[in-house]
């Protein structure tokens, strides 16, 4: 058990420099709409690093994660292929920079919600979505580095398969604050109209048990089949939490007043935000990312949400933040950050990071942000991602070379080489 004293950490994950457009998301209303495109991977992780940067100097602490091996030699091996001769749909599958939305590596139980006392982490299968299904191995061996003090974390292998895992996207927890035992809060899917729900409620079940829940503070709430098929394919794209304050639009949740009176008789201090179909509508709210903000505490005490650009030039949504803001709500202040290479295939500020809520000082300090380190990590980017890459071209060697020493060279630069060999997987 650590000592020390609790804190949210959000771990970002690095864009990484085979960031593309496949359009390989069914659900997901922008890599649909944006697959072909051509992408621009420098941009893309220097936004994610700004992104990192604006954090810090809110005074929050900031974590980063490392873009994977790609393209994914060997899933495609245990396919039978090989990247310079395969279809154009398995190479777009291997390629996939997936791994920056850190949200869907793991779901996190911290230390004062569970049995043993340690902080619970469980890498997320990802078993829906071909190309994010071969992330967990190498992210669970990212996560066996960053998280490796046993004392203070316990980190699980992905639920089986046959029950789809996305991690922390499909996942909130309310607390008095974060060093408090909170009420953990798991959203599934059972039907999303045309697309699939990619959260089950059996592997929700399996995790609250692996991480030693309370009951008594696990609850377990079904995503509307009107949000799924509206193209919130994970609950985060409808739904925020932090501390006491549970943001959410209308139609996130199945029978959504039982559930969020369920909510409240579980935790007292709620404070509940949402958001009316006839102030902002489902389309509005998913184009614009607003429930994907990340909802943080400043040193200050104040609640403050970072939401990405498009909401400022979504009228109904930047009015309604007006008016909350002026109107004293629980949300006191607003940040916007500019992460348009990323929302553009579904990603927004939410989805780029993983929260942890533990002592910093458990953590593997390589994995912990500040100013030196995002300024080396810049300058890296600058030297080595792609300026853009053609979805049509992704088998290119010239490509494939540029995209492996890039990942390379950003290991060094974080003393991390123990990641460059992809892990190994058995059956
Ligand atoms: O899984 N997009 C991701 C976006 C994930 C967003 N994460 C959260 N909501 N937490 C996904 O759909 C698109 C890749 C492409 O089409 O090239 C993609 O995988």
């Amino acid at each position: 058990m650590s000592g020390g004293a609790i804190r949210e950490i959000n771990f970002d994950g690095l864009i990484g420099p085979s960031h593309n457009y496949a359009g390989l998301s069914l659900g997901n209303l922008a890599s649909t709409r944006n697959a072909g495109d051509v992408s621009q991977p420098r941009a893309a992780a220097l936004q994610g690093i700004e992104k990192m940067r604006a954090n810090l100097r809110l005074g929050l602490v900031q974590g980063v994660f490392m873009p994977l091996p790609r393209p994914n030699h060997g899933w495609l091996a245990r396919l039978g292929a090989d990247i310079s001769e395969t279809s154009h749909a398995l190479a777009a599958n291997a390629m996939s920079a997936s791994a920056m939305w850190a949200a869907n590596a793991a779901t996190v139980s911290p230390a004062p919600d569970t049995a043993d006392g340690r902080c619970h982490l469980t890498v997320a299968n990802l078993k829906t979505m071909p190309h994010r299904s071969h992330e967990w191995p190498d992210t669970l061996k990212q996560l066996r580095v960053a998280f490796g003090n046993e004392a203070a974390f316990a980190v699980h292998d992905p639920v089986p398969p046959a029950f789809g895992d996305e991690g922390a996207a499909n996942f909130m927890r309310l607390s008095t604050g974060h060093g408090d035992p909170g009420l953990e809060l798991f959203v599934y899917g059972i039907s999303g109209g045309p697309f699939p729900a990619r959260q089950h409620i059996e592997a929700s079940q399996a995790i609250a048990r692996l991480h030693r829940l309370d009951a008594d503070r696990t609850l377990f709430i079904q995503q509307s089949e009107e949000a799924i098929a509206a193209g919130a394919f994970h609950n985060d794209v409808v739904a925020v939490a932090n501390e006491r304050v549970l943001f959410a639009h209308e139609l996130a949740f199945a029978d959504q007043a039982a559930t969020v009176e369920r909510i409240g008789e579980k935790f007292d201090d709620l404070q509940y935000v949402e958001v009316g179909a006839d102030e902002v509508p489902l389309a509005d709210a998913i184009s614009s990312y607003l429930f994907n903000a990340q909802l943080v505490t400043l040193p200050d005490g104040k609640q403050t949400l970072i939401v990405p650009g498009e909401c400022r030039e979504t009228p109904t949504v930047w009015a309604w933040l007006e008016r909350h803001l002026a109107g004293n709500g629980p949300i006191q202040r607003v940040e916007v950050v500019d992460v348009r290479q990323s929302m553009a295939n579904g990603g927004g500020p939410a989805c780029l990071r993983l929260r942890v809520a533990c002592d910093p000082a458990d953590v593997d300090p390589r994995f912990l942000a500040n100013e030196d380190k995002l300024d080396a990590m810049a300058a890296c980017v600058e030297r080595t991602w792609p300026e853009t890459i053609d979805a049509r071209e992704l088998t290119s060697a010239t490509l494939l070379k540029v995209v492996a020493d890039a990942r390379d060279a950003m290991l060094d630069v974080m003393d991390l080489a123990e990641l460059r060999e992809p892990a190994k997987v058995s059956d």
